[in-house]
């Protein structure tokens, strides 16, 4: 049997709709980080009117969280984003950057689906920072600090000539995106074929940046959703030194499996710890909230000796 690499926690789901003071139908797809000693959940929930808004849980230990009374970030009234955010606010990804926390998350609207930009100190306030791509681009994450003098970020454009894939893009002042280039592919006949995308903000490790995306599968009983891990060179994040020909995770719960929208795992977060372990989290069957551990350099070594090509 392969080594399963991701050990689910005992008590999943962590959080579902009947742990939100305010009317929800699901909670999925969640971003958390470190803050202040605790840990800090951004989670997607569907409104009964099928658009989504985001809201946020606390906890002392990464695995039992209490929601917060109110949204943290609902379809904005300012100009500038309300026209792109009309139809709803989705997927939230934290990361720490030079002393805030940025969020990145999806923005639908009659245009396409955008990314926004947004920025919190102390998980009280938000400010909105910028759009920070035009339609169709989704999934995109940031890394937790300058390389080279230049933010960095990963996205996953949408194009009917291409499977969809992981670009990279730089950036010198976080609102100005360019030099963009594809560096991840799907793979013909292989597990994430049909489409892949960016899930947690990359992790640093002493032998690179660990990014832990999706793929997707087309079967006759439609898409599935599982985990793959790839590593990115630290000075060059553009260069993969492998990714992992395996997946990591796959839905097997009753709460993966069977939902609002069958076989989905799904990750916007992952948090490491200083024990080199890591906290990941997934939506399930974008219902429920899962968390698990793993071992980071288990995951590093997997893309390292058991690699497909990248492109
Ligand atoms: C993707 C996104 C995710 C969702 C997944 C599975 O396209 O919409 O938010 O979890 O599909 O439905």
């Amino acid at each position: 049997m392969t080594k399963k690499l991701i050990s689910r926690y005992q008590g999943n789901p962590i959080l579902t709709k009947d742990d939100i003071p305010y009317p929800v139908q699901t909670v999925h797809n969640a971003g958390v980080t470190k803050f202040d000693g605790r840990y800090m959940m951004l989670f997607r929930s569907h409104l009964d009117t099928g658009r989504s808004i985001i809201g946020l849980a606390e906890s002392e230990d990464g695995f039992n969280f209490t929601a917060c009374p109110e949204p943290f970030i609902v379809p904005s009234k300012e100009p500038r984003f309300c026209e792109y955010e009309e139809y709803g606010v989705e997927d939230p990804r934290i990361t720490p950057l030079e002393g805030a926390y940025y969020i990145t998350y999806s923005t639908y609207s009659r245009y396409g689906v955008r990314t926004g930009l947004a920025k919190t100190s102390d998980f009280q306030s938000l400010e909105r920072v910028a759009l920070i791509t035009e339609a169709d681009y989704r999934n995109t994450i940031l890394f937790p600090e300058k390389i080279n003098g230049r933010y960095v970020r990963l996205d996953r454009p949408h194009t009917e000539i291409n499977p969809w894939s992981i670009w990279i893009s730089y950036s010198p002042d976080l609102r100005h995106w360019g030099d963009s280039s594809l560096i991840i592919k799907p793979i013909a006949y292989h597990w994430d074929q049909a489409k892949i995308g960016p899930g947690a903000p990359p992790i640093r490790t002493n032998k690179g940046w660990l990014n832990i995306y999706h793929g997707v599968f087309p079967t006759m009983d439609g898409h599935v959703y599982r985990l793959g891990v790839a590593l990115h060179k630290l000075d060059d994040p553009a260069e993969i030194l492998g990714v992992a020909d395996r997946w990591i995770l796959q839905p097997e719960d009753p709460w993966e499996v069977v939902g609002y929208v069958h076989n989905v795992v799904f990750t916007c977060g992952a948090v490491p710890e200083d024990d080199g372990t890591l906290k990941l989290y997934w939506g399930g069957v974008d219902k429920v909230i899962c968390a698990g551990t793993a071992v980071i350099d288990e995951l590093v070594d997997l893309c390292l000796n058991d690699s497909r090509p990248a492109t």
